[in-house]
């Protein structure tokens, strides 16, 4: 038997399809026996774990990894694992291990980890668990050798969606994952493509899955949806494709299949490609259901911008935000402030830019986030190279200092005055009271209405210092901040 295992990562009642082992499952099923173990939704997942152990010869603990939470999640488990079952062989998959391939390694209870698109991978290294494939014949896999140095094989090249068969729903408790959202009663989540041809140096997407994007085609998104629709009642879903939005003609077909199924949903965008899109087919994005478009707008000055190489202009995102506001979608706009050179410049610009946003699109959201950097094949964004030294471990991952750095909630970065970090935080923090998220939907209005009068001296008179009496009322309504929502 093989055994997925999803640690948990949010709270339950944020827990999300777990798109990761059912995208496993799906090449699985039919072929291998095999579990699936979602610690957002046992409440004890190590005894689950166990009890499968116990009762069955487990081949392989195959675990998903996402850095943040599920990293500290899975260490715990598979710690506990480990120790009381040696001899089944544990493998990380995911974002984790694809970034930081040496520091999964050096935990004594991960013996292999799989980059990049894991379907074939897994298969693969099945075999090889068999004995009916060498383990160097592996593309995508890193694993300890016999003297205990780490071997990373070439790269996996990555297949569109189509190639693999669809997710096997029927495995999960479905009704449990369908939670009410801004965007529906019965929220689902799918990814209707994989990779990102963009090479933003400060992103994570193109260092796990190389520089190419494959689209689902339009008749499968619909086909999925539909069974969701038919079978569980969905009414809403979350598109977490890196890009949801690249061929305008790909676009209007999708649209067009969307549009009967009824449903509200949420997906990223470019600000880009969206802006070069012609006003039919925003219209007809509209008709089909879209509610919020995330887009990472990273920053309010293009000579930040292009030090990213984020290929968009801030006049692009300007223009975004008013051809949203004619289309009645709302655009869900992120920042990365504090570029390394002159984090103090970027911010001011950043807030300035933020503020027009919000002329020219009061509906816009906002989300801030600090920037850490991610390793890349090149340089790093800011040319930190030298300046930050990763962990080598998931335990030193865990410590609170690089946990904060990951969900880049108050990170100590050595280019960063504590001041410039405070204002970050500060505007902040005004700016979710005076624009309270629509996308908590159990905050009462009168918590809103509360927490606008609060903040809109502040924003009207741009004093963002020490805004305790808000964070004081934020915490007592306790709205939800989208960026931490689910810790
Ligand atoms: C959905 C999502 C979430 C959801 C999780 C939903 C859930 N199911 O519970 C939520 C909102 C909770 C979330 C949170 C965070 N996320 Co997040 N998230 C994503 C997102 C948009 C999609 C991930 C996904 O489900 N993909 C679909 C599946 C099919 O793909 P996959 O996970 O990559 O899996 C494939 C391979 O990786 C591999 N694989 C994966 N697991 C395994 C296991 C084995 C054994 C094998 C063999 C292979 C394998 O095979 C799979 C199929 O090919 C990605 C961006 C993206 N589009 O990828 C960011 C992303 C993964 N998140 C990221 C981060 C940082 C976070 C946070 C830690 C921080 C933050 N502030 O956003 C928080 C954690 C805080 C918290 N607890 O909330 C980063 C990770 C990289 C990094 N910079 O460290 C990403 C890449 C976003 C980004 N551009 O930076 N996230």
């Amino acid at each position: 038997m093989i055994v997925l295992y999803y640690p948990r990562l949010t709270k339950p009642k944020n827990r999300r399809f777990p798109l990761s082992v059912l995208a496993l499952a799906a090449v699985l099923e039919g072929r291998e026996t095999y579990e699936i173990v979602d610690g957002n939704l046992e409440p004890d997942p190590d005894a689950a774990i166990r009890a499968l152990c116990r009762n069955h010869r487990v081949e392989l603990l195959a675990v998903s990894v996402m850095p943040g939470p599920q990293m500290v999640s899975a260490m715990h488990s598979c710690q506990t694992i480990r120790s009381e079952f040696p001899r089944v062989p544990i493998v990380w998959g995911g974002y984790f291990p694809s970034l930081y391939r040496d520091a999964a390694l050096n935990a004594s209870y991960v013996d292999f980890a799989v980059r990049g698109q894991g379907e074939i991978t897994l298969l693969e290294l099945i075999e090889g668990l068999r004995g009916k494939r060498e383990f160097s014949t592996v593309a995508g896999l890193s694993y300890k050798s016999s003297d205990g140095s780490h071997r990373h094989n070439g790269e996996r090249a990555m297949l569109g969606p189509d190639a693999f068969p669809w997710s096997p729903f029927h495995r999960l408790d479905v009704d449990k994952y369908l939670r009410p959202s801004y965007f529906g009663r019965r929220t689902a989540a799918h990814q209707a493509s994989i990779g990102c041809p963009f090479q933003c140096r400060f992103c994570a997407i193109g260092v796990a899955f190389g520089n190419r994007e494959k689209m689902e085609s339009p008749a499968r998104t619909e086909a999925i949806l539909r069974h969701l629709v038919d079978s569980y009642g969905i009414d809403g879903v979350q598109f977490y494709d890196m890009n949801f939005f690249m061929r305008e003609d790909h676009t209007v077909e999708l649209m067009e299949r969307l549009a009967p199924l009824g449903l509200r949903w949420w997906c990223e965008g470019r600000i880009d490609i969206v802006s070069r899109y012609s006003t039919a087919t925003l219209k007809a994005i509209r008709k089909a259901g879209c509610t919020m478009i995330f887009y990472g707008a990273e920053s309010g000055s293009d000579w930040v911008l292009r030090e990213m190489n984020k290929g968009i202009t801030t006049d692009e995102t300007l223009e975004v935000a008013v051809r949203m506001a004619e289309t009645g979608i709302i655009p869900e706009f992120s920042f990365v402030i504090g570029n390394p050179g002159d984090p103090r410049r970027d911010t001011r610009e950043t807030i300035s830019f933020i503020r027009r946003i919000k002329r020219l699109n009061p509906a816009s959201e906002i989300i801030l986030q600090h920037y850490t950097p991610v390793p890349q094949p090149k340089t790093m964004y800011g040319n930190v190279d030298g300046k930050v030294t990763f962990p080598s471990t998931p335990e030193g991952w865990a410590t609170k200092k690089w946990f904060d750095f990951t969900v880049r909630v108050n990170p100590s970065m050595p280019w960063m005055k504590n001041s410039t970090r405070r204002l970050i935080d500060n505007f902040e923090t005004v700016l979710a009271c005076r624009w309270p998220t629509v996308q908590d939907i159990q905050a009462p209005e009168w918590s809103r209405k509360l927490l606008k009068l609060l903040g809109a001296w502040r924003y009207a008179l741009r004093f963002y210092f020490f805004p305790f009496e808000l964070r004081l009322a934020h915490d007592f309504i306790r709205l939800r901040r989208p960026k931490v929502e689910s810790i």
